[in-house]
């Protein structure tokens, strides 16, 4: 109680005591709307600069960096979807939540997690867009999720009462439902929590119908490692199934449809006829130039790069969109002033980096993810975080927020002294993550790993049983292993000691990851 009211008067106001009941007079207590993009890169986001900010700038996203914190090395404990919801729900690594990986199927609802504990503590809670735990969703008072991985167009919804389709473009429809659940919530004198979720930019990045030609006209700027050839490496980066010239596909991936028959598997036979028509309209004329001459090879590779690009990035700006429209209307009806904006992302993402696109490597561009938080009166405007910071803290966040008790079983660390700005030399500066989806789509290898500021120790296991080490100030894109670099020795034997130490706290070890088999919980 004590420390919440340090928080209120941060905040700016003036009440020195809340109840739980609904007294209109009582300090509120922090309203927290969360909002989780699906596969956005930090390098998407302009916020973060980077070359892409010219030409795919994020305004809205970034309105809450301005008027907020940015925090730079948000590292997630296992890059992909499943187990970046599961984590962020329980505040615990993946082998203590159960879910490891997107085949575990179905997230275990009945154990703790922070909206159950908001819910407890007097908070109204909803999640709504995508989910992707497969079990229903536990300690909502409101949910109306897609199902799976959902789709762009006219998606379906799940709610408690069953499914049902919906006319629209999916980021749009969520971010209506969002409103108006905060509209109805907003006078009931409840502290509120809200978790939006949106499916873009997921692979296959199909655009709404406003973005569809946005950037078809753009040449984006490639990353220098887009024709890495892997060397320096080890087997886990040249086994992968993952880049741009042999995965992407032309046809479902890029819409290069050679006939006008639309894939069913990824949803465009959903649309109705008028979405197709202004569909056809775009990707026509871009499907008869590149059938009439082909590129190939490298050439191919920089076409491929360029079309995912401009889909990818229209998928972000109707994100941005969605954001906008939710701080106008946080500022329309005042609830700004005492509600928490968040904005991250499931995982981060590949953009042609390393020939890449999806994620799961514990290499900087799918480990990190981006996290932006405004909090008015508290988190200082335009300031960056550089500190550690996980996914794994988010639940330990929102709870210190909401004053109330961190359970003791929660593995990660409350950021809410980070986001006062204050100095905080017991942070962490390691972080340790667990990555399993494998064998699987994309064929990323079994790995664990510790990062701290400067050094990067990886273990990939399972098949095979190769460690890397790199070092991220003398090599920041991740080009060379020098874990047999005798120079490194020293820092080698220190990381492996640190990383040991990380897998005892958290209570993980190589045989317990050995003992679950492949889409197993
Ligand atoms: C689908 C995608 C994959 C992606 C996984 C997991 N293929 O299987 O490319 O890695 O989802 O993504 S697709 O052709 O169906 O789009 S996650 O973000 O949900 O973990
Ligand atoms: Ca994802």
């Amino acid at each position: 109680m004590k420390h919440f009211n340090k928080i209120a008067t941060l905040a700016g106001l003036t009440a020195v005591s809340f109840s739980f009941g609904n007294n209109k007079d009582a300090l509120k207590r922090p309203n927290i709307i969360f909002i989780m993009a699906d596969d956005h890169a930090f390098q998407a986001v302009s916020a973060y600069g980077g070359p892409l900010k010219e030409y795919a700038p994020t305004p809205n996203i970034d309105r809450i960096a301005k008027n907020g914190m940015r925090f730079d090395r948000c590292l997630v404990t296992n890059s992909l979807s499943g187990p970046s919801r599961a984590v962020i729900l329980t505040g615990k690594y993946s082998h203590l939540n159960g879910f490891l990986s997107n085949e575990a199927k179905e997230f275990d609802g009945s154990q703790q997690t922070f909206p159950k504990l908001l819910q407890q503590a007097g908070y109204t809670t909803a999640i709504i867009g995508k989910w992707h735990l497969g079990s229903n969703p536990t300690g909502f008072d409101h949910w109306e999720v897609l199902p799976g991985q959902g789709n762009y167009y006219n998606p379906d919804f799940i709610t408690p009462e069953g499914r049902h389709r919906e006319e629209g473009y999916v980021t749009e429809l969520i971010t209506e439902k969002c409103i108006e659940w905060l509209s109805q919530v907003k006078d009931e004198g409840k502290p509120f929590m809200l978790m939006m979720h949106h499916k873009a930019p997921h692979r296959e990045w199909q655009p709404a119908p406003n973005e569809l030609t946005l950037y078809k006209d753009v040449t984006f700027p490639e990353p220098p490692t887009l024709f890495d050839d892997y060397s320096n490496r080890g087997r886990a980066a040249r086994e992968q199934d993952m880049t741009i010239a042999k995965t992407m596909r032309l046809q479902e991936d890029l819409k290069l449809y050679k006939d006008p028959v639309k894939g069913k598997n990824v949803g465009l036979n959903r649309m109705n006829p008028d979405q197709a028509a202004t569909w056809d309209s775009v990707y026509n004329p871009i499907i008869r130039k590149f059938y009439a001459n082909p590129p190939e090879g490298d050439e191919l590779v920089r076409f491929k790069y360029q079309r995912y690009m401009q889909d990818y990035l229209a998928c972000i700006a109707a994100v941005d969109k969605s954001v906008g429209r939710i701080l106008d209307f946080l500022k329309e009806t005042g609830l700004d002033k005492n509600t928490i904006v968040i904005y991250t992302s499931d995982q981060g993402f590949y953009l042609g980096e390393h020939g890449w696109f999806d994620k799961r490597f514990m290499f900087e561009e799918s480990y990190r993810t981006p996290l932006l938080v405004k909090w008015s009166g508290v988190t200082p405007h335009g300031s960056v975080n550089k500190n550690i910071v996980s996914n794994l803290d988010f639940a330990e966040t929102f709870l210190d927020i909401a004053g109330v008790k961190i359970p003791s079983d929660m593995q990660g660390m409350s950021m809410v002294p980070l986001l006062k700005g204050k100095k905080t030399p017991n942070w962490r500066t390691e972080h340790y993550y667990h990555y399993y989806e494998y064998p699987a789509v994309h064929s990323v290898k079994r790995h664990y790993g510790i990062s701290t500021e400067r050094f990067k120790l990886i273990h990939f296991y399972y098949d095979i049983d190769e460690w890397e080490l790199y070092d991220l100030q003398t090599d920041p894109m991740e080009m060379k292993n020098v874990y047999n670099d005798p120079e490194y020795s020293e820092i080698k034997k220190d990381l492996h000691k640190r990383l040991d130490n990380l897998m005892k706290k958290y209570g993980d070890s190589e045989e317990l990851a050995k003992s679950f088999l492949p889409g197993q919980r």
